[in-house]
Parts: structure tokens; sequence; C-alpha cells
């Protein structure tokens, strides 16, 4: 008895956190297979005490599980995730291979939790910058209703792969030892140009789409506006990456129809599911996402009014993206829909 889960992508960031989450969690499984590519296979991982081999990752070895987390890439998911779908596996896939699919619910448990029981056999899971920003902005919107959001992202480089964050840390070395390092990753891997992220920002994650904008800032757009049921949601964003390590932070203001108080929205924010307040300028307190990296929670503080408009506020949110901003968040669909308990 017990569900039969596979976890594919296992040797990835997310994969590993995934893990995590279910040794902390201790549910009782019925089965649990690791699967990445070739190049992993036969290699042995130790989770619940036990010893897994990682497989290959090939439909006929899925066959029989009943619940599959992909993050291996869009393309894995897309070759893969239909075909389990159909025979009757559900799949919670973290690409953004089937996100904007209007047959696929786009769900995060504390905003609209119930759209996972409309899936056809997958669920997919947001970009994590999306999550961050939309645990905090539901309960505002429900209360007060959004006019409009204009968030700037402050992103760590574990986004962007275990060779950005082994980037962002050669380049350091090399800095101190009085050496130049040629950056060959970031923005991102196949872009024509790479710049340091090392005593640098970089305003650009992900390439270049339509209107000058990222493909990282049309998720936040285009994904938000699908998880609040709302297509016309006003939404700008402009995504940065830092040289953090670990969890981003997102500068966020937004405007509501109906005026809400700091204290008010403080309030709303403290009962709000998924979200902790830490918010005390005068002890110095706000979030940081050093001390944030490893929490479930998205931290919220410096709410304040917007003093140059009436009506709006501005949140500074902090999330550990690898885990609310992917593998929590899919366990929590998981959870959501009763198949871990
Ligand atoms: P592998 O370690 O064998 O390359 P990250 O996003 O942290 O780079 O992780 C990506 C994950 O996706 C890894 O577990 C990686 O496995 C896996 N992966 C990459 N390509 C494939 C593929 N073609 N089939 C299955 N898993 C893949
Ligand atoms: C980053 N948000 O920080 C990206 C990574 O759509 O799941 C996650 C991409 C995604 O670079």
């Amino acid at each position: 008895q017990g569900v039969k889960v596979g976890v594919v992508g296992a040797t990835g960031a997310v994969g590993q956190e995934f893990l995590k989450i279910l040794e902390e969690r201790r549910w009782k499984l019925g089965d649990l297979r690791l699967f990445a590519s070739e190049r992993s296979a036969g290699k042995t991982v130790r989770v619940l005490g036990e010893t897994f081999s990682i497989e290959a990752a090939t439909p006929s070895r899925m066959e029989g599980l009943d619940l599959l987390f992909f993050s291996a890439g869009a393309s894995v998911s897309r070759e893969l995730a239909p075909q389990l779908a159909r025979k009757g596996a559900v799949v919670i896939d973290n690409s953004s291979a089937f996100r904007m699919d209007p047959d696929v619910p786009l769900v995060v448990p504390e905003v609209n939790g119930q759209d996972a029981f409309r899936h056809r056999g997958i669920v997919a899971n947001p970009n994590c910058s999306t999550i961050i920003m939309a645990v905090p902005l539901w309960p505002l919107h429900r209360a007060a209703g959004i006019r409009r959001v204009v968030v700037s992202t402050y992103q760590a480089v574990s986004g962007a792969g275990a060779r950005a964050m082994a980037e962002l840390e050669e380049e350091l070395r090399a800095h101190v030892r009085g050496e130049t390092y040629e950056p060959a990753v970031l923005p991102y891997a196949s872009a024509e140009r790479h710049y340091p992220i090392a005593f640098n920002v970089i305003p650009q994650v992900d390439r270049f789409e339509e209107a000058g904008y990222t493909k990282e800032e049309w998720k936040m757009v285009r994904e938000t506006r699908k998880i609040f049921h709302e297509p016309e949601l006003a939404v700008t964003a402009t995504t940065v990456r830092v040289p953090v390590l670990r969890s981003h932070s997102e500068s966020i203001n937004v405007e509501l129809a109906r005026p809400l108080s700091a204290e008010e929205a403080r309030a709303l924010l403290r009962e709000a599911p998924g979200v902790e307040v830490v918010d005390d300028p005068e002890r110095q307190r706000y979030p940081m996402p050093l001390e944030w990296s490893g929490k479930d929670a998205v931290a919220v503080g410096r709410i304040r009014e917007d003093l140059s408009r009436p009506g709006a506020l501005n949140l500074w949110a902090v999330g550990d993206q690898i885990r609310k901003g992917a593998a929590l968040n899919a366990v929590q669909i998981a959870q959501v829909l009763g198949l871990l308990a």
C-alpha cells in the first residue's frame, strides 16, 4: 500500500530538495524511484536510510508509478509527462512546458489549490519568482482588489543552476587571488555574451522576448494572471540576477482598489497561509536571503504605504526559490490532491 512516487531530475537542485522534504515529512510511500539522465544511471543516493540507484528516465521504467515529480527541464517534461498522464499517473511538473496550457492547472496551494482537481494527469508548478510574489499578494488581492503590481526581483544564482553557483564562487576566488575569470554561464548558458556576477548585478534573467521583456518577466506577468484567475491583471516586472547563492528577493509595489493602511496589510499578511511577517524597522528586522534559505514560508517585511500614490503599498518579499519556489510547492500540490498525507 502507499503511493508509488517517482522523482525525475533527482540529481538536480530541485530534485534533491524534494528528497530532503520527503525525509523531513516521513510519509509512508509504497515505492520511491529516482530518475535522471543516462549520465547519472547507476549512481546511488541515500534517502530515508536506504540506498537508491538512479535510473535513466524512460517511460517503460516509470510504468506503475502513481505520482511523478518532474524537474529535469521542459524538453524532458514535454517528451515524457503526457504519456505517463495518459496511463493514469499524476505528474506534477516543475518546468515551464505546460504552465500556460489551458488544460493544465497552474497551482500555488495557498492561492488556487482547488484548481489542482481539474487536472487531466498534469499539474504545473509555477516559476519560483511568480510563487514568491503570488503568496503574499493573494491575501491583499482578496481583501482589497489589486489594480496594478510593479515588481523588481533580486534573484539568486542558484535559480540558473549549479553551474551559475560555481561561476559566482570561481569569480570570487579569482578576485581574491588577483586573477581574472572568464564568465560562461550568466545571464544564461546559451547567451551570446556572458557577464560576471561577482560584484555586479545583471538586469537580465533568461532570454529577451517581445516588448523588451525577458522570458522571466513574462512568466511573472502571465503566470500570476492565470493563478489569480485575473486575465487582465496589470503586472510589470524587472527581473535581476544578484550575487546571492540562494533565495530570491522581490521589491513589490502594489496599488489596491480599496486602500489599506500598512498596519491593515501587516495584519492580513500575519494571518495568511504560507507567509511570515518579518517587519520591525526599529529593531532592524526585515527578511534577507542569507537567513531565509531552507525555510518554508515567504517572508515579508518593509511593509509601508507608498507616499507617492494613495492606495499603494510597498513590500519586500524573500523566499527560498528551491524550496517554496519549486520542491515544496510541488509537494503541497500532491498534498492538496490527497496523494501525500
Ligand atoms: P543529470 O544529473 O543526470 O544530468 P538542475 O536543474 O539542477 O541542473 O538539474 C537537472 C536535472 O534534470 C538533473 O537531475 C539531471 O540529471 C536531469 N536531466 C537532465 N537531462 C535529462 C534527461 N534527458 N533525462 C532525464 N533527466 C535529465
Ligand atoms: C531563475 N526563475 O531564477 C528562474 C529559474 O521557469 O522554473 C526557474 C525557471 C522556471 O533563473
